[in-house]
């Protein structure tokens, strides 16, 4: 399926230019670490933008923040697509899904989405797209070696927003150069934006930090475990809460940070005042597993 470039958000096509330059500047690397080489842009059958973010090796968490932040361990990912905006209304509404957005716009990102409605989107995605589903819709499941569209590990996640940097932000430590690189508590006007208006990170990913906060795949845990090498870490087996990346609009500069973390029931089953914060982007595997079915 494919989408008529007349019908594209009106972001799409400043985005390329605003992606193209992301990348011509970060050949020496960003701030804090190697960035490694450039991912590359892929567009997908319905002709939206991902990044193919290379796999590569990160100190996820952080020994200067929170309880849960901790203890810093090494991280092994694999190559994946990643969605290079957070997930837009006019994505959402092209699969017939019905805006639940409060603040609407085409460009802006959808949210008062559940862990759950995120899920369905993207199996809805995948199949729109002739891919295998990932999630099965009784169970939540996920099946990682599915070639269709799914929500980013937690590790994926953070290993993406930090680019090859271990700075508290993909851009450095200080807060105070957020404004550029995040809608935030003290530049968002308590509302949502058209995405990808603010500055990317090295490898082309806008609104990592802040925006609306992003569902990760991973059930949220209070530690990160026993500290030491870890491959695609997928989190615990089971839980109560789903985990939330990159704070939002109506977060502090500190719970933005490429490390904080936080987490929601998968269906809002309790009270929460923060569902018209909450969106998310979809990953993908970056090349079929050995031996699948296509
Ligand atoms: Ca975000």
């Amino acid at each position: 399926m494919s989408v008529p470039r007349d019908l594209r958000p009106a972001w799409a096509a400043p985005l390329a230019a605003a992606c193209a330059l992301a990348l011509a500047s970060c050949a020496s690397g960003p701030e804090g670490g190697a960035a490694g080489p450039a991912p590359a842009f892929v567009s997908t059958a319905a002709d939206d933008t991902m990044i193919l973010v290379p796999g590569g090796t990160f100190e996820m968490g952080s020994p200067a923040g929170r309880d849960d932040e901790r203890p810093v361990r090494t991280v092994r990912v694999a190559p994946f697509l990643m969605d290079v905006c957070e997930v837009t209304q006019a994505q959402w509404d092209r699969l017939v899904l019905g805006n639940p957005s409060h603040f609407k716009g085409p460009g802006r990102p959808v949210e008062q989405i559940s862990w759950a409605e995120a899920a369905l989107f993207c199996n809805k995605r995948s199949r729109a797209e002739g891919l295998t589903p990932c999630y099965d819709e009784d169970t939540a499941r996920c099946n990682f070696d599915a070639d269709g569209y799914r929500l980013p590990t937690e590790a994926e996640w953070e290993y993406a927003c930090r680019a090859g940097t271990r700075t508290a932000y993909f851009f450095g430590d200080d807060p105070a150069d957020l404004d550029r690189a995040a809608w935030f508590k003290d530049n968002a006007a308590k509302t949502t934006h058209p995405v990808g208006a603010k500055a990317p990170n090295a490898w082309g990913l806008f609104d990592m930090h802040g925006h609306v906060a992003e569902w990760c795949q991973d059930f949220y845990a209070e530690g990160y475990g026993a500290a030491g090498d870890v491959t695609d870490p997928r989190g615990p087996a089971s839980g109560e809460e789903r985990v939330l990346r990159g704070g939002s609009w109506r977060s502090t500069a500190d719970a933005c940070r490429a490390a904080a973390r936080a987490s929601e029931a998968p269906g809002f089953a309790d009270v929460c005042f923060g569902y018209e914060a909450y969106g998310f982007r979809c990953v993908r595997r970056a090349e079929p597993a050995p031996g699948a079915a296509r």
